[in-house]
């Protein structure tokens, strides 16, 4: 005779359990999906990232392969570490490069520790250390920089 189960309209998933089961899909793909998206933007911010870098990069290779006697004349236009020298970018521009320069103390000569300030005995006495006898400055300390960014490189070029 018949010894098997017989199918029953109980037997499968029920409409309450297939409902139940999509909710639960639904449910847990969302974060999964976020995670996505948030990876993506995380992508893309450093790609832009490592793009400004390399830029920067360049635009320091380019002001360090210029004649020292010109990078000491735009750090005396310029007026200071903080200031932006003429080797910048125009103040419009996006992701502007801004190039520093100045005279740099590395030998510590007149023992301040500062390396923004030298020995300058001002013989000509207009208080310019980029003139007279003290001019015979050696180091140009240059800094490549996009404000608003953590891009800053630096680098010293000797004479
Ligand atoms: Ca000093
Ligand atoms: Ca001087």
């Amino acid at each position: 005779m018949f010894s098997g189960s017989v199918p029953t309209a109980q037997s499968g998933f029920s409409y309450i359990e297939m409902l139940i089961a999509s909710m639960l899909v639904a449910v847990s793909l969302a974060p999964a999906i976020e995670s996505l998206h948030s990876a993506r933007l995380a992508a893309t911010a450093h790609e832009m990232d490592t793009r400004l870098h390399y830029a920067l990069s360049g635009k320091l290779e380019t002001v360090l392969a210029e004649p020292i006697s010109s990078l000491l004349y735009a750090a005396q236009a310029a007026g200071g570490p903080t200031k932006p020298s003429s080797y910048s970018d125009p103040v419009a521009q996006p992701n502007r490069q801004v190039i520093y320069l100045s005279f740099y103390d590395i030998a510590n000569d007149d023992g301040d520790k500062n390396h923004f300030t030298i020995a300058d005995t001002n013989t000509d006495g207009d208080n310019d250390p980029y003139t007279g006898d003290g001019a015979a400055i050696d180091v140009v300390w240059v800094s490549a920089a996009i404000p608003g960014t953590r891009h800053r490189l630096e680098s010293l070029v000797q004479r």
